[in-house]
């Protein structure tokens, strides 16, 4: 990435904070790593449009750039990428739609959403599976994990990198929430909250004693605005570049769920590359996702102090109160493990053991 185009990032990414949020600065990014290799032959021009769901400050977004960035430097521009945030193309499904046909050649998905393809990539939306973020990345860089993203053969949908969407945190306009309790509401109704359209992820929140809605990830914002619903559930740098804290007023740590993106290209625009540029491609996106899980590691902590200052009351979690959910949550593994794969989550287990040694 261009030192100045990465400035003209920052400062815009701080003029969005600024204006939106008052007194924000974008966390110190890193650097991506230098583009280097060769320049590929000529194979032609393409020029790839990349739908996603976040926005402009998201480390999604920033490390797209940087995936452009990469194909054009070492395609001498024949390869360019438009990266269009905001769901403005749509949301995950409706892009991954439009992968298939053939009318988007990139979206960046979480993984939730695409168990529709592989149902097996439900094994991530099983709460609390991934204790850490270096066990999470253990298991995405993992043959298990590829071995996953074959499933996506035939589908018209080629899978190339996991990246990090993150820990899913709990936020709500209703109340402070410290218990599962709090979350069924005893003697109010209990908490309405946007789940992404998973099943699993709608398992969590029924038993716990909510009430969930599934919707796109597009359609968020105005629902809590209009108070369609309490509250959602995504990671802290997305609550914050997505402004969701100016309408939600309570954060709960929950860390419930670490969910993966998957970047993504359609099959028919591989189909139309040589196999230089798609070897290229591969090695663009598995640059630009191990840069992403960096920016996302960054971006973490940080959002959540800059969500406390613009006032979210924000309840960490004590052991106690943190086994309460995961003790609360355990009927979701056992009605999942069996169609997921018991054999997949004793191998995603036997790797989160060993990155714990
Ligand atoms: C963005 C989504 C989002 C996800 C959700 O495209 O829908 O809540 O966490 O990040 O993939």
């Amino acid at each position: 990435m261009t030192a100045i185009w990465r400035n003209t990032l920052t400062l815009v990414g701080a003029t969005t904070l600024t204006l939106g949020m008052a007194h924000a600065q974008s966390p110190e990014l890193s650097d991506p790593p230098e583009i280097d290799g060769d320049i590929v032959g000529d194979h032609g021009t393409h020029t790839l449009r990349m739908g996603i769901g976040l926005s402009e400050n998201s480390p999604q977004y920033i490390s797209s750039q940087y995936f452009g960035e990469i194909l054009e430097k070492r395609t001498d521009g024949r390869i360019t990428v438009n990266v269009f945030p905001n769901s403005q193309l749509g949301d995950d499904v409706q892009m991954m739609e439009m992968l298939q046909t053939g009318t988007l050649d990139m979206t960046y998905p979480s993984s939730s959403a695409a168990t529709g393809y592989v149902e097996e990539l439900a094994v991530f939306d099983l709460p609390f599976l991934l204790p850490s973020r270096e066990a999470a990345i253990e298991v995405l860089q993992s043959d298990v994990a590829l071995e996953l993203l074959e499933g996506f053969e035939g589908s018209g949908l080629k899978p190339l990198a996991f990246s990090e969407n993150g820990y899913r945190q709990l936020s709500n306009s209703a109340r402070p929430i410290e218990t599962p309790e709090d979350v069924a509401g005893l003697d109010v109704r209990g908490l309405s909250v946007r789940t992404m359209e998973n099943p699993v992820h709608l398992d969590i929140w029924e038993t716990l004693g909510a009430n969930p809605t599934p919707m796109a990830f597009g359609e968020l914002f105005s629902a809590m605005e209009q108070g369609v619903v309490d509250g959602q559930e995504n990671p802290w740098s997305t609550i914050l570049t997505s402004n969701f804290h100016e309408v939600q007023d309570y954060g709960t740590e929950t860390r419930h769920v670490y969910t993966p993106f998957i970047m993504m290209l359609s099959e028919r625009t591989w189909d139309r590359m040589a196999p230089e540029y798609q070897e290229l491609v591969m090695e663009a996106a598995r640059q630009s996702a191990e840069y992403e899980m960096q920016l996302s590691a960054e971006y973490d902590t940080w959002s959540r102090e800059q969500l406390e200052e613009r006032g979210m009351q924000i309840t960490r979690l004590n052991d106690e109160q943190l086994e309460a959910f995961q003790e609360a949550v355990q009927p979701v593994y056992e009605k999942w493990a069996p169609r997921i794969g018991e054999e997949l989550i004793q191998d995603i287990q036997a790797i989160v053991d060993g990155s714990s040694e």
